[in-house]
C-alpha cells in the first residue's frame, strides 16, 4: 500500500449544546480531518479531535496541525507499508503528540480495512454486532438544569450517564441525579481536578457512598501514586483516563493498583493500534476497559465504535449518537445510537462515507500534497 496524496482540512462545527469541564466551556468545535488517498484511488479518513486548548492535554489544534504538516504528512506520503503498524513505525521518533498521530493511524486503518474489504471493527478483531453508548454530561449552571439533561438522555434511551464534577461541583449535583435515578448507573469525572488533600479525601468518600460505577480522573494525569492511595480506601473503581497515554502508563497503572477501569482513547493513545495493544494488556489482567471520546465528528466517532467492538469493552463507551453534539455531521448516515445503542457497521472501512463538500463548507484551512507538489 502506498498513499499518493493527503489532504488535511481543518474544520469548524457549532455545538447543538454548550459543554463545559472542570477547565472550560465551548460552543463549537475544531477538529483535523485526515484524507489519505492511496495509488490505486482508495480514500481512508482519520480524525484529529484534539481540543483547541491545552487543558485536556498538552496537545492544541494548532499544534496538531503544526505537528502534521511538518512530521506527519511527509512520513506517510510516498511511504509502501503492508500494515497500519508498519506506517506508524515511521512517526515511532515523535514523542507525544498522541491526538495528530491518531488521526493518521485511523486513516491507515481505514484504508487497511477497506483493502481488504472488512469493517474496521472486525479488521481490529472486533467480536461486538452493537455497542452500548454512554453519555457524558458538562457541568451546568444549576442541578436543576443538570437534571434537564439527566432527564433528556434517560428518555432517548443511554442507560449510562456521566457527569463531569470539579471541586464545588461534586456530591450535591450527584446526591440529586442518584436521588432522582436510583438504579441508573453512573459515573463521574474530574477531568483531574482535585488536589490531593483531606478536603478530597472527604469529597471523594461522600461519592463512594454513591453507588457509583467509577470515579475518574480525580487526580491530575502524572499521579499515580495519589491514585493508588485512594484507589485504597474506596470501594468504586477508579477509572483513569488523562494518565494513560501509552502502555508503559498502563503497566504504572497496573503494577500500583492505581486504577480498576481503564478508559481507552484512541486520540489519548495515538491511534487504533495503541488503542487495540491498551485493550488486550487490559483484558490479560482482568481490568475492564471502555472508550473515551473527544465530542469526535462523525470520523473518529466511527473508530471509536470500530474499537468498542473488542471483547474487553465491557462498559459502556462514549460513542453517543453524532446527534447530541452536532446538526450535521461530516458523514453519511450520521452515526446513530437506538435507545442508548449503536449498531457496528458491516460495510467496508469505518462504514460511513464522508461528505467532502460540507467539510469543505466549513473548512478553516487546508492542506493539499497534491496542490503543495504543483
Ligand atoms: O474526559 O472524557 C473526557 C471531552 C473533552 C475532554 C475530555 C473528556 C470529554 C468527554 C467527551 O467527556 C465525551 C464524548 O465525546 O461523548
Ligand atoms: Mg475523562
Amino acid at each position: 500500500m502506498r498513499i499518493d496524496r493527503l489532504r488535511l482540512f481543518e474544520v469548524n462545527l457549532p455545538l447543538v449544546h454548550g459543554f463545559e469541564t472542570s477547565s472550560h466551556r465551548k460552543t463549537g468545535l475544531t477538529h483535523l480531518l485526515v484524507e489519505a488517498t492511496e495509488a490505486d484511488g482508495r480514500v481512508g479518513w482519520g480524525e484529529i479531535a484534539s481540543p483547541a486548548d491545552p487543558f485536556y492535554g498538552p496537545e492544541t489544534t494548532a499544534t496538531a496541525w503544526t505537528i502534521a504538516e511538518r512530521y506527519l504528512v511527509p512520513a506517510a506520503v510516498g511511504a509502501t507499508w503492508e500494515t497500519p503498524e508498519e506506517l506508524e513505525s515511521r512517526w515511532y521518533r515523535i514523542r507525544g503528540h498522541e491526538f495528530a498521530k491518531a488521526g493518521f493511524s485511523i486513516a491507515a486503518w481505514d484504508l487497511h480495512a477497506r483493502s481488504a474489504g472488512l469493517s474496521l471493527a472486525s479488521s481490529l478483531g472486533g467480536t461486538r454486532t452493537e455497542v452500548t453508548a454512554g453519555v457524558s454530561l458538562g457541568i451546568e449552571p444549576t442541578v436543576d438544569e443538570l437534571l434537564t439533561q439527566v432527564a433528556r438522555q434517560v428518555d432517548s434511551g443511554y442507560s449510562r450517564v456521566k457527569l463531569k464534577i470539579a471541586p464545588g461541583w461534586d456530591v450535591a449535583p450527584v446526591r440529586a441525579v442518584r436521588a432522582a435515578y436510583p438504579e441508573l448507573d453512573l459515573h463521574v469525572d474530574a477531568n483531574g481536578a482535585y488536589a490531593d488533600t483531606d478536603e478530597t479525601a472527604s469529597v471523594m468518600r461522600s461519592l463512594d457512598a454513591q453507588g457509583l460505577t467509577m470515579i475518574e480522573q480525580p487526580y491530575a494525569p502524572r499521579d499515580f501514586v495519589a491514585h493508588a492511595r485512594l484507589q485504597r480506601t474506596l470501594s468504586t473503581p477508579i477509572c483513569l483516563d488523562e494518565s494513560i497515554v501509552d502502555v508503559a502508563d498502563l503497566h504504572t497503572m497496573l503494577t500500583l493498583d492505581a486504577g480498576r477501569v481503564l478508559n481507552i482513547k484512541v486520540s489519548r493513545m495515538g491511534g487504533l493500534t495503541a488503542a487495540r495493544r491498551a485493550h488486550d494488556i487490559a483484558q490479560d489482567a482482568g481490568v475492564p476497559v471502555w472508550c473515551g471520546g473527544m465530542h469526535e465528528f462523525g470520523v473518529g466517532r466511527a473508530a471509536n465504535v470500530a474499537i468498542s467492538s473488542l471483547p474487553n469493552f465491557t462498559l459502556p463507551s462514549d460513542v453517543s449518537g453524532s446527534d447530541k453534539y452536532y446538526a450535521r455531521d461530516v458523514v453519511v448516515p450520521p452515526v446513530l445510537a437506538d435507545q442508548g445503542v449503536v449498531q457496528v457497521p458491516v460495510s467496508p472501512g469505518l462504514g460511513h462515507v464522508v461528505d467532502v463538500d460540507w467539510v469543505r463548507q466549513n473548512a478553516t484551512r487546508i492542506l493539499d500534497t497534491a496542490a503543495a507538489a504543483v
